[in-house]
């Protein structure tokens, strides 16, 4: 069973998001937690321990977050977010951009923290083209969606869009999405069956095709071939932690060791401990 759960959908103000969103335009963004990324995946710090836009990593912390100068430049999603949530327990507000063509490597959060935190998306921009994954189960959260995302379990995102994907990332401190919540909204559970992206079955021999990489594969194309393999993952039907699978073996059958110990390393980082 997925942990992923479409909350809610809210009503979006499209004209004063839209005044937001070109505000955020002109932000600053960071391109922390790199080597989750084959492509481009930029944020910004909207609220954190520090009210800093350059402290731009999770960290463990006591007490409220504070705004940022970003933060407290968009009224309309601060608006949103006092609305729906209980501020007191948020540590983290980001603006995530996914560019077109990048795919996040799988990979769970919080694993450098003492605590887990509870991970909600709200897409602002988005298209058909956009998914996400938890797991084997692949999705798509659309503009205006409240998502609850399990971010302990194995996940990663793709883009085929022409455009930015920018979503509201927040990270509360409670240990469920409803203790974050105001009440009043309804809530479900789960990912409704309009949601899913349904793949095909893997073909017989699929693998050893793409091990046939060994041959192409070197330092300054490992992530190309990763993102290739990734790309595959939202196509077919490919675990979480099959990417790591066949890069493996890609890697062990091109003869480097340098290279079957970077994706070792890579995996460990990702999915086990860092
Ligand atoms: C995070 N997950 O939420 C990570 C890093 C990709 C998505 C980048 O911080
Ligand atoms: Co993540």
């Amino acid at each position: 069973m997925t942990r992923t759960t479409r909350i809610t959908t809210l009503d979006l103000d499209t004209d004063r998001l839209a005044t937001d969103l070109a505000r955020a335009e002109r932000f600053g963004y960071n391109d922390s937690y790199g080597e989750f990324i084959c492509g481009s995946w930029r944020s910004c710090m909207l609220w954190n321990r520090t009210g800093d836009v350059d402290d731009r990593f999770l960290e463990d912390y006591a007490g409220p977050a504070r705004s940022t100068e970003y933060g407290a430049a968009l009224p309309y999603l601060t608006e949103l977010m006092e609305r729906h949530f209980l501020l007191e327990h948020l540590k983290f507000a980001r603006i995530a951009r996914l560019t077109p063509g990048s795919v996040l490597v799988p990979h769970r959060d919080y694993l450098e923290l003492d605590a887990d935190l509870t991970r909600i998306h709200l897409p602002l921009r988005t298209d058909e083209l956009c998914s996400s994954s938890e797991d084997e189960t692949i999705y798509r959260m659309r503009r205006g969606e409240l998502w609850f995302l399990d971010a302990t379990r194995a996940h990663s995102a793709a883009s085929r869009s022409d455009r930015d994907r920018v979503h509201l990332i927040l990270d509360f401190s409670t240990a469920t999405p409803a203790e974050a919540l105001r009440p009043g909204l309804p809530v479900s559970t789960g990912i409704p069956e309009d949601s899913l992206v349904a793949r095909r079955p893997l073909r017989p021999g699929e693998y050893k095709h793409f091990e046939a990489l060994a041959d192409v594969i070197d330092e300054t194309n490992y992530q190309d071939v990763l993102a290739l393999v990734i790309k595959r993952y939202f196509e077919a039907e490919l675990k979480a932690a099959d990417v790591f699978r066949w890069l493996e073996g890609i890697t062990r059958a091109s003869g480097r060791p340098e290279l079957v110990a970077q994706a070792a390393r890579h995996e460990e980082h990702c999915l086990v401990s860092r």
